[in-house]
This record gives structure tokens, C-alpha cells and sequence, in this order.
């Protein structure tokens, strides 16, 4: 194709976008939290060079480019989980090769948790293929493994499920840092990949976790087959909220046998990179997070999204279930990039950790009205065997 010809993106027509002094002002001093599905948009479909300087810029006002928070995922309860989530290899109606574990010990966790801080991570996250969290000994045995790792002095994140105010206000007196809900992908798109709860009762759990002192982590996934509109209603969904979320993290799908998505293509680098870039120049102030996916990425693609404005990972080499880098080959990335993992407590001073037998919070036993909507997602049922394909 000639190159006269070529131009997927009106790439030709600069007076399309906004300019880059109109950008910067948006993102400077005053977060905007007014952002519109067309403005974010304009600035994903910017030419990449435009995009990556303006990101790259912003990034810069508001973070050291050369620090990159790194962290630690630790699944905590694996498997059997009963929602239908079209990307999850955790989803029991799936067939997929994960094997269910009950929930670990809170030795077992303090083991790998300092395991995770003598390579490097500032943070842990655990992960629970839980729909939302129930009130029990199981929560009590999660809010003894917040209180554990917060003396270790490492931020706490919780990836739980949907979760109700009080349980919230449990999880911030045992000292948790963030709590990791993600939206996933736009309301619009939502539909096409769960079927088995509502875009709102994500917002309302952020909601919950908003009325307390822990800070937020809610952010999505790329290349299940949404459009580029789909990932700017994402963004719109995030970067409207007031105050935007304190970690957004990009995850790029891992299509896992036996899920509905199994047989998505990988997204592009370049998708990723435009992704993140668009995502720090709405966000100016949040922690980007380069979250699945990295197995996929080179050097030099991982290098171009912390240009653009990523500064933080998960590192080890398991995610939750699938596989990710080595912390070796991280080490020697971050060397070679001149990269520094951040310390702890930087953004936010480290919570004071309430022993449960002080704890102002009673065990309420609530059994909240999730939304289970149940439409039907024909990809969903072929997956969970219902219907053969
Ligand atoms: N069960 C809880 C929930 O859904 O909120 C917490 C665990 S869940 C595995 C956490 C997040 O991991 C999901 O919201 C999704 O964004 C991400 N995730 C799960 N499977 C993924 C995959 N195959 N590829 C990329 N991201 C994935
Ligand atoms: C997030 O956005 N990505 C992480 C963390 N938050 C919990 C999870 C990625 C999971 C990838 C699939 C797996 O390993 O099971
Ligand atoms: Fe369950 Fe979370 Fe996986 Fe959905 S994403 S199936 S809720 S573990």
C-alpha cells in the first residue's frame, strides 16, 4: 500500500485533535473530571508521536518517570468461583486447567509476603475468586492477613469480589492500603462478557470503598473484542469519578483455554501503548499499572509504556493463575532502563492496623442484593458446555 494512501486514522487531519497546550491544560492542577467519550477519543487516535510526547509530558508534571511501583499478586483463594466473567480462568463453569485451593493460611501468606519483599515489591495484592465477600471466618482469617502484611510495613491491596460498606470500614481498620475492584470494560461492553452481575454494583462497591481511608484500584482489560470506543467509555467511566481512582491498572487479555475469550488475538503493543498513554493524560495523578499481559511484550514494548506514562507492575512470575515474567528478567529490565521500584507508603502514609478485638465493626451477617441480571452471552454458555457448539 502506498503511503499517500494509507490513513486508518485520519491521521492527515491535525486540526481534528485537540491541541497539545488544550490537553495539558485539562490534565494541569486541577484534575478534570469532566472528560467526554469524544475528548478521549481525539487523544487515543492522536498520531503516535503526539501521543507519546503529550503523555509523556504530562507524566512527568506529575511523577518521577524513573520510579515504577512494583507489586505482588498472591491468589489467596483460587477457583470454583460462580460467576461467568468471559475472561476468567477461575470461573468454575469453565474448563479450564485451574485447580481450586481453599483459602491459604495467614502463615502461608506472611511467608510469601515477605518472600515478596526481599525481591523488591512494596506491595502485595490478594486475590479471591469470590463473587462478593461474605461475612464469616473466612473474611475474619482475610482481615488477620491484611493486619499481618501491614506490619511488615508493605501496602495491602484486596481483590475480593463486590464488598458493602462495613465490610469496607473491616478491611480499613485492619490497615489495607487499596482495594482492586475493576470495571473491566464500558458499561455498553460489559454486557457482552458477564452475565452474572451489573456494571453498577462494581461503581457501588467503589462507592463503599470510597467512604473509607483506602484508596482505590479499579481499572480494565483490553482485547476481548471491544471497540476503541468501548475502551474510551471505559476511561469516561474511570476518569469521571471524583476522586479518580489512585491505580488504574491495563491489563491485556490472557486468552486461557477453556474460557469464552480463548480465542481472542492479542492485542497490538501499540494498542497497549496508546492505552496507557491515553490513560495518563486523563488521569495526570493515578498510578498506572501495566497488569497482564507482559508475557507478551518485548523489552523495548514494556519500555515504550512506561514512557507513556505507566509506573507500576506486577511482578513474580505468576499473576494469579497465569504466568508473567521472571523477577530476574524484571530486575534486569528495570536495570537496564534505569528504573527504581518505589518505595512504600509514598502517595498515601501507611493506615494504623486495629486488632480485631478493638475493632468498632461488628460482623453485620448482611446478605446485600447483588444484581444478577442473566441475560444471555451465547459464547458464555458454549463455554460453560451448555450448548455445544
Ligand atoms: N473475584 C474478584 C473480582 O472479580 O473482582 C477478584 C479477582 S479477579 C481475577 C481480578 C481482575 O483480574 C478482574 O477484574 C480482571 O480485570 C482481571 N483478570 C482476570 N482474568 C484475566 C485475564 N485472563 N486476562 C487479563 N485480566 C484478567
Ligand atoms: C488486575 O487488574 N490484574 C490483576 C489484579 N488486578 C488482580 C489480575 C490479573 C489476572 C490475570 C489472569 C490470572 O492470572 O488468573
Ligand atoms: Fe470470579 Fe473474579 Fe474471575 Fe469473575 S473475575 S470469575 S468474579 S474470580
Amino acid at each position: 500500500m502506498p503511503f499517500s494512501n494509507f490513513n486508518s486514522r485520519n491521521f492527515q487531519l491535525k486540526s481534528e485533535f485537540p491541541t497539545f497546550e488544550a490537553t495539558k491544560k485539562a490534565a494541569m492542577s486541577i484534575t478534570k473530571h469532566d472528560w467526554t467519550k469524544e475528548e478521549i477519543l481525539s487523544i487515543y487516535n492522536k498520531p503516535m508521536m503526539d501521543l507519546l510526547f503529550e503523555a509523556a509530558t504530562i507524566h512527568r508534571e506529575h511523577h518521577d518517570p524513573n520510579v515504577v511501583q512494583v507489586s505482588t499478586l498472591l491468589s489467596i483463594k483460587t477457583g470454583g468461583c460462580p460467576e461467568d466473567c468471559g475472561y476468567c480462568p477461575q470461573a468454575a463453569r469453565y474448563h479450564t486447567k485451574v485447580e481450586g485451593n481453599d483459602l491459604m493460611s495467614v502463615s502461608q501468606v506472611k511467608a510469601q509476603a515477605l518472600r515478596a519483599k526481599s525481591s523488591g515489591s512494596s506491595r502485595v495484592c490478594m486475590g479471591a475468586a469470590w463473587r462478593n465477600v461474605k461475612d464469616g471466618p473466612e473474611f475474619d482469617q482475610v482481615l488477620e492477613m491484611v493486619r499481618t502484611i501491614n506490619k511488615l510495613d508493605m501496602e495491602v491491596c484486596c481483590t475480593l469480589g463486590m464488598i458493602t460498606e462495613n465490610q469496607a470500614h473491616r478491611l480499613a481498620e485492619a490497615g489495607l492500603y487499596a482495594y482492586n475492584h475493576n470495571i473491566d470494560t464500558s458499561e455498553e461492553y460489559y454486557k457482552e462478557v458477564i452475565s452474572t452481575r451489573g456494571f453498577e454494583d462494581r461503581l457501588q462497591t467503589i462507592e463503599n470503598v470510597r467512604k473509607t481511608n483506602v484508596t482505590v484500584c479499579s481499572g480494565g482489560i483490553i482485547g476481548m473484542g471491544e471497540t476503541i470506543e468501548d475502551r474510551a467509555g471505559m476511561l469516561v467511566a474511570l476518569a469521571t469519578l471524583s476522586p479518580q481512582p489512585e491505580s488504574v491498572p491495563i491489563n491485556a487479555l490472557v486468552a486461557v483455554d477453556g474460557t469464552p475469550l480463548e480465542d481472542q488475538t492479542p492485542v497490538e503493543i501499540w494498542e497497549m501503548i496508546r492505552m496507557v498513554a491515553t490513560t495518563r493524560i486523563v488521569m495526570p495523578e493515578t498510578q498506572v499499572r501495566l497488569s497482564a499481559g507482559r508475557m507478551n511484550m518485548s523489552r523495548e514494548g514494556q519500555a515504550m509504556c512506561f514512557f507513556a506514562g505507566a509506573n507500576s507492575i506486577f511482578a513474580g512470575d505468576k499473576l494469579l493463575t497465569t504466568p508473567n515474567p521472571d523477577v530476574n528478567e524484571d530486575m534486569k529490565m528495570f536495570e537496564m532502563l534505569g528504573l527504581i521500584p518505589q518505595k512504600p507508603f509514598v502517595k498515601v502514609s501507611q493506615p494504623e492496623t486495629v486488632e480485631a478485638e478493638d475493632s468498632q465493626y461488628q460482623t453485620l451477617g448482611e446478605k446485600p442484593r447483588w444484581s444478577r441480571p442473566g441475560h444471555t452471552i451465547e459464547r458464555n454458555l458454549e463455554a460453560s458446555g451448555k450448548i455445544k457448539p
